[in-house]
């Protein structure tokens, strides 16, 4: 069975939790202490992951991380959401990359110091990391308005990683998406309706945390 080391906070955690449900594959959670520093711990990152990240998934005796290695494993071993030709897969990638660098980390920073970091963020900081979001989240906004999925007319795993964060509380980042994003909007609710879809609080280990500072 594989184990997926995770803890609720975490959209990077979610996004593996939901295409492993997706997929039908049973799954243990393994929590990531993250909120008091697991993940800074040298012992952790020595016998977990040295780049201190979760999450992490045990398939036997591999230790995968990096969502975007560990989406694509999963879609090549069982066969689903993986793109059907090379140029799909390559147009998947790209994704994964975008999504990445831009999309969901910017993003889960922004959100990460409005709800959960140990000093009020400071204003210019987050009114530059708004700036970047704005960025992707329209640049995303304008494929999905043309296009179902974010690779064609059927869901892959550049969408289950592009949603990673779009299921939690407005209130945690303050940041409106329905409201602002049209094609953002109608596409999560294409995505909720894949098998195995459930919200990320009622799925991943962990207390929630109410928002410090929105
Ligand atoms: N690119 C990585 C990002 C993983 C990531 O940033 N995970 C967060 C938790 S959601 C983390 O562990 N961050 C620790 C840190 O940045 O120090 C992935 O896709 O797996």
């Amino acid at each position: 069975m594989y184990r997926l080391h995770c803890f609720c906070q975490s959209g990077n955690s979610y996004k593996v939790a939901f295409l492993l449900r997706a997929l039908g594959q049973a799954y243990e959670n393994v929590f990531v202490d993250f909120m008091h520093g697991m993940t800074r711990d040298d012992g952790w990152r020595a016998r977990t992951n040295e780049m201190g990240e979760a999450p992490v998934l045990e398939d036997g005796a591999r230790r995968l991380t990096q969502t975007g290695v560990i989406l694509t494993h999963l879609a090549r071993k069982h066969g689903a959401y993986g793109g059907k030709t090379l140029e799909e897969e390559q147009e998947i990638l790209r994704w994964l990359f975008f999504d990445n660098h831009k999309f969901t980390s910017y993003f889960a920073t922004y959100r990460f110091m409005k709800a959960f970091g140990p000093a009020a963020p400071d204003p210019a900081v987050m009114a530059w990391l708004k700036g970047r979001i704005d960025g992707a989240y329209g640049i995303v906004d304008r494929r999905l308005a043309a296009s179902p999925f974010i690779v064609g007319t059927a869901p892959t795993i550049a969408d289950f990683s592009l949603c990673g964060y779009l299921f939690y509380p407005v209130e945690e980042s303050g940041y409106e998406v329905q409201s602002r994003f049209p094609g953002i909007t109608a596409w999560l609710e294409r995505v909720q309706k894949i098998s195995g879809w459930a919200l990320p609080y009622d799925i991943l280990p962990g207390e929630r945390i109410a928002p410090k500072w929105t």
